[in-house]
């Protein structure tokens, strides 16, 4: 069987973040984050759950930290919780906090596991919220006092870190869409929260490498490969419209190309700018575009576009392409594309896959093994994916799986299970999935079968 090699010093790895697998949601200092306050409040929530507990890793994170070294993962990417480490949002160091994560940076260097930093995943101090959250400008401060005071913690250690995760979740899906925290459904807000947590991620690049000599920082997006359902200019419209809204709003300023013009201008037909774009200050662009070392870049999927809704003119439809349980066609291709269209047309002079994986139920059969094998091949068809991209020339250095541990998928509970280790939520058991063997057989081998 035919194998692919991937360059030396590629890193694998796999990923998860502080709300969805910590749970002690108010233990030992920690203050009262958006997705605690969204999650007990009823209804917003598929299943009804929280993550008061997820998968207790506050508690268990030497073990965990066990289990990935036999598994013998060379990386691990997580995020810390804000409000674990300044419980008001700003001021006021909680000391519980920071030692949390400093122990769980010490047990990763000793399993000789890679730490990577994710700044903010989500989880935002409530007390920020109660100001007015992200889309105030004083949120993006308040983050990049976090980042110094987490950064001149771990600095010592942590050589890579992630400013945000997911740009688009935290401006668009929380704020316009409203399936996440804090659940408002605001165009305006929305535009001001994704140029805040830009803005915030332009100040901070900076402050962390100050602190954390030799440190590698980026930041983190979600891409959707968008095409058209048809090539009538008006599916081509719309496919150019959600790949604005989804991935260029974002990357373009990133890498210094400010906002797009088509979507200033569509945003403004269709009245979601009433006041312009009078949140940018002068100077705000070109701190977004701060150099950066390293893209991060998450993709799960595509939309296949029809113009068919006057509102923003688009509209997603299925084709026959199989489909995860989360709903998301699995589309490898799109993967290969994108690593290549953000080397080739953005010149991102390093890629980490910091997030790729697929929801799938299966549990442990009668002999305790969980048989995943749709995982695995999802998995191995995106690996195969990134193997052509590198051989296109694109410099993708490593590849975070989502996730290591079934955990509290945001708005879908406990319903849907990304991880490469099956959870029970009732024991906290875990057991590693046969996708996560073969996932480990990859590393060993740092190499996937064509076939
Ligand atoms: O679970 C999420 C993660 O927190 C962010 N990216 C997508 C994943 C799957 O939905």
């Amino acid at each position: 069987m035919a194998q692919l090699h991937f360059p030396p010093e590629f890193l694998w790895g796999s990923a998860t973040s502080s709300y969805q697998i910590e749970g002690a949601w108010d233990e030992n200092g920690k203050g009262e984050s958006i997705w605690d306050r969204f999650t007990h409040t009823p209804g917003k929530i598929e299943d009804g759950s929280t993550g008061d507990v997820a998968c207790d890793h506050y508690h268990r994170w030497a073990d965990d930290v066990a289990m990935m070294s036999r598994l013998g993962l060379q990386a691990y990417r997580f995020s810390i919780s804000w409000p674990r480490i300044l419980p008001d949002g700003r001021g006021r160091v909680n000391q519980a906090g920071l030692d949390f994560y400093s122990r769980l940076v010490d047990g990763l260097l000793e399993a000789n596991i890679v730490p990577f930093v994710t700044l903010y995943h989500w989880d935002l101090p409530q007390a920020l919220q109660d100001e007015g959250g992200w889309p105030m400008r004083s949120t993006g401060e308040a983050f990049v006092d976090y980042a110094d005071v987490v950064s001149r913690a771990l600095g010592d250690r942590v050589k890579n870190w992630i400013t945000h995760n997911e740009p688009w979740c935290i401006g668009f899906l929380s704020h316009q869409i409203g399936e996440h925290a804090p659940g408002h459904q605001d165009w305006q807000e929305a535009l001001r929260a994704s140029h805040h947590v830009l803005l915030s991620h332009g100040w901070a690049v900076p402050v962390i490498r100050a602190n954390s000599l030799d440190a590698e920082v980026g930041i983190t997006l979600n891409y959707t490969y968008a095409t058209p359902a048809s090539s009538s200019p008006a599916d081509m419209a719309a496919a150019r419209w959600f790949d604005g809204y989804f991935n260029r709003w974002f990357t373009d300023p990133v890498y210094g190309r400010h906002y797009p013009a088509d979507m200033v201008a569509d945003f403004t037909a269709a009245g979601h700018l009433p006041n312009g774009l009078d949140f940018v200050q002068s100077g705000d662009m070109e701190i977004i575009a701060a150099p950066t070392d390293f893209l991060g870049v998450n993709y799960y999927t595509r939309a296949v576009l029809r113009d068919e809704s006057p509102d923003n003119g688009t509209q997603t439809v299925f084709t026959d392409l199989e489909q995860t349980e989360m709903g998301w066609e699995i589309y490898p291709e799109g993967l290969y594309r994108l690593l290549c269209r953000l080397y080739f047309d953005y010149e991102a002079p390093k890629l980490y896959i910091t997030e790729n994986g697929a929801s799938y139920s299966d549990g442990p059969d009668a002999d305790g093994k969980v048989r995943d094998h749709r995982r695995t091949e999802y998995m191995r068809q995106h690996f195969i994916a990134a193997y052509r991209a590198i051989q296109a020339g694109a410099p993708v250095k490593g590849y975070f799986v989502w996730s290591l541990m079934d955990n509290f998928e945001w708005a879908k509970g406990y319903l849907q299970r990304f991880g490469m280790v099956w959870v029970d939520f009732e024991t906290q058991q875990r057991i590693p999935k046969e996708s996560m063997h073969w996932v480990s057989r990859v590393i060993a081998e740092n190499a996937v079968s064509w076939e």
